[in-house]
């Protein structure tokens, strides 16, 4: 599972306050915890001020790649800011994210086939996010034709089935591991992606449902999640979830993780 670190968000308060003040140390800090953590991505999100924007994500691109030279995740549904953000990093991007909306195909598809990047596309279109999985696979098929007219080929194409929570909607889980089943069926090269957490929202111990929901979405064939990597009860579970699901040869990085300490054991002892 490629992960992409979440934390540097600018939806979060603590991520807000330092993008307003250009505290460059605690966003230096979020990047190279993560990466160091084993994200093989950072998601840069840089809130919701649209005005803003495009100067506030040039901001954390330079800061972010001061510190590590993780490729970035550009998490913005706006053409203006991805086009200036695009042109700042160093390593090939993700762009997050497309849709079945036309204006975001036509906004960011163009960009993603001139710098020949990955997108994220969400399974949601201007009507909304379909509550079946073939409703929600129906606007996988406009998302995925639209990116091959675009000359974006399958494997740059990071789908996302949509994690609702299941606090409102019992089906969200089932739901969700459906299309992503029906996605991989359909679109053999197509990646699967997806933000977890939202799927304990208003619950308790939120942790626990995380890690049981990481591991049904593996099986169902998610490759990539965009996850808090410093959450490392989450990332052991990634580990056991590999190695059960045969992605983890000799079992070696069950091993190693385990020999570097990274199994729950403390600080590495036992
Ligand atoms: N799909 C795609 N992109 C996404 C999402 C998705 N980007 C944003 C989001 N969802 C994933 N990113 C985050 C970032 C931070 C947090 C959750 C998801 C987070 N949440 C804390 C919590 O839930 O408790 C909030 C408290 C805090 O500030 O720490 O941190 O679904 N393509």
């Amino acid at each position: 599972l490629e992960i992409i670190g979440e934390k540097i968000n600018g939806t979060r308060e603590r991520v807000a306050k330092a993008i307003e003040e250009r505290d460059s140390d605690y966003i230096q800090y979020l990047a190279r915890s993560q990466a160091d953590a084993g994200a093989a991505w950072l998601d840069v999100n840089a809130g919701t001020h649209p005005e803003q924007e495009a100067d506030d994500l040039l901001w954390l691109i330079d800061t972010i790649q001061g510190a590590v030279d993780t490729p970035l995740c550009l998490d913005s549904a706006n053409p203006r800011a991805l086009q200036v953000a695009i042109e700042a990093v160093d390593k090939t991007p993700i762009i997050n994210s497309i849709s079945g909306e036309p204006e975001r195909l036509e906004g960011i598809l163009p960009l993603v086939a001139e710098h020949q990047c990955r997108v994220i596309g969400l399974a949601m279109d201007k009507e909304g996010i379909p509550r079946s999985s073939d409703g929600r696979l129906a606007v996988v098929d406009k998302v995925v034709e639209a990116s091959r007219a675009a000359g974006v080929g399958d494997e740059q194409l990071y789908v996302d089935p949509l994690v609702m929570s299941i606090s409102t909607d019992t089906e969200a889980a089932n739901v969700f591991l459906e299309t992503a089943r029906k996605i991989s069926n359909a679109y053999p090269a197509v990646h699967l992606t997806a933000g977890l957490s939202n799927i304990s929202f208003g619950l308790p111990f939120r942790s626990l449902i995380n890690r049981v929901f990481i591991a049904l979405a593996m099986a169902a064939g998610l490759d990539s999640a965009i996850v808090d990597p410093l959450d490392e009860e989450l990332m052991a579970t990634v580990l056991a979830a590999e190695l059960v699901l045969g992605k983890d040869p000799h079992c070696l990085g069950y091993t190693r993780a385990y020999r570097a300490g990274r199994l729950g054991q403390d600080n590495g002892k036992e």
